[in-house]
């Protein structure tokens, strides 16, 4: 479990569609993440072939958020794996034999839940159930789960039910959340996507990402 290296803990979500750029952005910024967050924008315009390159340059995870049945889930895991991906995202809100399924093609691979998600539509439907979610996470023996920077309050409650487990948290910058607030409240990663690939200098951006998680992961945790 958790293939994934754990140095500067901040990821770098590559949502952009050129090859070119994808690769660029990972070389610059490689020294200051430790994994490339890998999303359908990317995939669906260069293939899975990216995803090798990528994996050359640093750890990958496969967001796919994967939501299927289990037969389908499997066959999809296994794909990413192939592609020498170190993890992957899936939902949990389509059942925990969907899950374990996932958890079982990625053969000892990363396998994150997602347990709520950052933009104000989560509130709806993902948030009431996010906590269930999280506990199923840990039942079925997923390496962690995705839980939003945009409200840091949600990240300690679920930091509580997943005791060790990792806890990945996007929503920093672009949408409204901070490098350390996460970190504060007991995120493991957080993960950054507009606020780093459209930044005149990524590389620069990057490193002082990284600055404020160290500051704040210096700084004792609340109980
Ligand atoms: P950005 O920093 O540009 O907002 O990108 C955030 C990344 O994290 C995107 O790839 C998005 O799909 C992903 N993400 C998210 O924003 N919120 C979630 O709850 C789960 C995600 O995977």
């Amino acid at each position: 479990m958790a293939a994934m290296r754990r140095k500067t803990r901040l990821i770098l979500a590559l949502d952009v569609t050129e090859e070119s750029k994808a690769l660029r952005l990972a070389a610059d910024t490689k020294d200051y993440v430790d994994a490339f967050k890998v999303n359908y924008p990317l995939v669906l315009a260069r293939g899975m072939g990216i995803v090798d390159k990528l994996a050359k340059i640093g750890d990958v995870i496969c967001d796919f958020k994967v939501a299927d049945i289990p037969n389908t889930n499997r066959l999809i895991v296994d794909q990413v794996f192939r592609h020498h991906a170190k993890g992957v995202i899936v939902h949990g809100c389509v059942g925990e034999d969907s899950v374990k399924a996932s958890i079982d093609a990625a053969r000892g691979g990363d396998v994150f839940v997602v347990a709520e998600m950052s933009h104000p539509g989560a509130e709806t439907w993902m948030a009431p159930i996010g906590e269930d979610l999280a506990a199923m996470a840990v039942r079925v023996g997923a390496t962690g789960i995705v839980a939003p920077a945009t409200r840091p309050d949600r990240i300690h409650l679920f930091r509580a039910i997943v005791e060790d487990r990792l806890i990945l948290s996007p929503g920093v910058g672009a949408q409204g959340g901070s490098p350390a607030d996460p970190i504060a409240a007991g995120a493991d990663y957080i993960i950054v996507g507009r606020t780093i690939y459209d930044a005149a200098n990524p590389r620069a951006e990057t490193e002082k990402i990284t600055r404020e998680i160290a500051k704040a992961a210096a700084a004792p945790r609340p109980r």
